[in-house]
């Protein structure tokens, strides 16, 4: 995958709340085209390998349950730039220091439950696609 596409879902939380439709205006609004979009449900050994690389973090377990507590959004996006843009379009982790006009600012209720997931660099994002969308 090139640098023009990231990988992002919209969390429990946010699915929930009927914040789907809010949520990928913004991103459409901030210029990136959805080119894979499903809604799903994650088992909880799944939401376990999706963040794998948390494991020995103290809110790893906390974070496989919510991931698993309810349908999510799983959506692969293009746009020039991509994996940096959609950090600055989703805000910071903690929602109380995300920036005004983010979408964490106006859908993430706390830390962890944030509303939308961002990948962090090109590889991930290509990683994160083919765990969700690969054939
Ligand atoms: P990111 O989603 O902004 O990249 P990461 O540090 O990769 O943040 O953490 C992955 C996810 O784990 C966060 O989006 C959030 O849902 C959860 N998380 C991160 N830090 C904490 C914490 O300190 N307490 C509870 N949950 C957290
Ligand atoms: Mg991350």
């Amino acid at each position: 995958m090139a640098t023009n596409r990231t990988f992002t879902m919209i969390k429990p939380d946010a699915v929930q709340e009927n914040h789907i439709g809010g949520i990928l205006h913004m991103i459409e609004e901030g210029g990136f085209r959805i080119v894979e979009l499903q809604k799903l449900s994650l088992t909880s050994e799944r939401a376990g390998q999706f963040y794998a690389v948390h494991a020995e973090r103290p809110f790893y377990n906390d974070l496989v349950k919510y991931m698993s507590s309810g349908p999510i959004v799983a959506a692969v996006l293009e746009k020039d730039n991509a994996v940096a843009d959609f950090r600055t379009l989703i805000g910071a982790t903690n929602p109380a220091q995300a920036a005004e006009g983010t979408i964490r600012k106006k859908y993430a209720k706390s830390i962890e439950a944030n509303a939308v997931h961002g990948s962090d660099s090109d590889e991930n994002a290509q990683i994160e696609a083919d765990f969700f969308f690969g054939k």
